[in-house]
């Protein structure tokens, strides 16, 4: 990834730009250069899981190592929330916006506010469903379907010594967020293409952990048989935990579990043995963020897409991976 070194505002009320950034020609010629350091208006889903915590917390310093005037609002999972933050950070001129949507729809109207104000938008972590997609410059975050699919592939393979069917259940995060959609769809992909694994029921949860205990206790009730749980976030998985241990099973034996994330306690019970398998999606994009804030004022071509990191971990990759976990 390109570094980018701060921009400062010269004597002369010139900008100065350090070196490493892009000349004249390869500037994005819509949006009007700032003459002091680049005010960014970041409207943030809410503080829900410990992975929302990271990403607030990768966005902020990485604003600050850049130099970036950050003007920062959590919406506390609410839409109408996240659109009246967009509309005052357009009414207060900042340079640009980004915003994690909290649901898929209903945002074609702000985001043409914004574009009319001339202000770029750029979506992080989570995506939108619209027909214009000319509406936001750059997306960045992970690939939901294939978290699903790989949580899927990886369950699935425990299994390979167990000659039936494998009845799973699944905790979902909040209706209508795209990581919700897509893990929903690429965990069923997968477990389709051998039908090995069936999914039998599913609950929202709605990321947390108290939503996933509760979810959870539901599915005990009303699930005769379940073998293993497919939680899309890391904290429904220790909610799960906590709900089958009350229900006298021993969570990732009795009942395996695949969660997604790969936040620090989500592989401290991976390492326990409590979960089986943990799908990274990393948190962390706020230098990514900024390169791209960046580049659209003073570098090369933005990308339309820029993909955050994936991996897979198990017991023994958890373990390694722990001392040195930034989140
Ligand atoms: O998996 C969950 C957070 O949008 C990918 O939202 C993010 C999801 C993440 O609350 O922990």
């Amino acid at each position: 990834m390109r570094r980018r070194s701060f921009i400062s505002l010269g004597a002369a009320g010139m900008c100065t730009v350090l070196a490493g950034c892009g000349s004249d020609e390869q500037r994005d010629s819509r949006w009007d250069v700032p003459s002091g350091p680049i005010v960014l208006g970041f409207s943030q889903v809410g503080s829900e899981s410990g992975w929302r915590a990271a990403n607030t917390a990768s966005i902020k310093k990485a604003a600050e190592r850049n130099r970036v005037t950050l003007k920062f609002d959590n919406a506390d999972g609410d839409q109408k929330k996240q659109i009246a933050a967009i509309q005052s950070y357009i009414a207060t001129k900042v340079n640009v916006i980004a915003f994690s949507p909290v649901v898929e729809t209903g945002w074609d109207p702000v985001l043409r506010q914004a574009r009319d104000a001339g202000i770029p938008v750029v979506l992080t972590d989570r995506l939108i469903e619209t027909a214009d997609e000319s509406l936001y410059v750059s997306s960045i975050g992970a690939e939901f379907s294939s978290e699903g699919n790989l949580a899927a592939l990886y369950l699935e393979n425990d299994y390979d010594e167990f000659s039936g069917h494998v009845n799973v259940v699944e905790l979902r995060g909040t209706p209508g967020s795209s990581p919700t959609r897509l893990r929903t769809e690429g965990f069923r992909e997968t477990a389709y293409r051998h039908g090995k694994l069936r999914v039998m029921d599913s609950e929202p949860g709605n990321w947390t952990v108290a939503g996933g205990e509760a979810a959870m206790k539901k599915l005990l009730r009303r699930v005769k048989r379940i073998d293993a749980v497919f939680a899309q976030n890391d904290d429904m998985g220790l909610g799960a935990i906590k709900a089958l241990q009350a229900a006298g099973k021993k969570p990732g034996t009795d009942v395996r579990i695949v969660t997604v994330d790969a936040t620090r306690a989500g592989l401290k019970a991976l390492a326990d043995g409590k979960l089986n398998y943990v799908v990274e999606c990393s948190p962390e994009i706020g230098e990514q963020l900024m390169t791209v804030v960046i580049d659209l004022f003073f570098g090369a071509d933005v990308q339309k897409r820029v993909e955050s990191q994936k991996a897979v971990f198990d017991r023994n990759s958890a373990a390694d991976a722990l001392p040195d976990r930034t989140y």
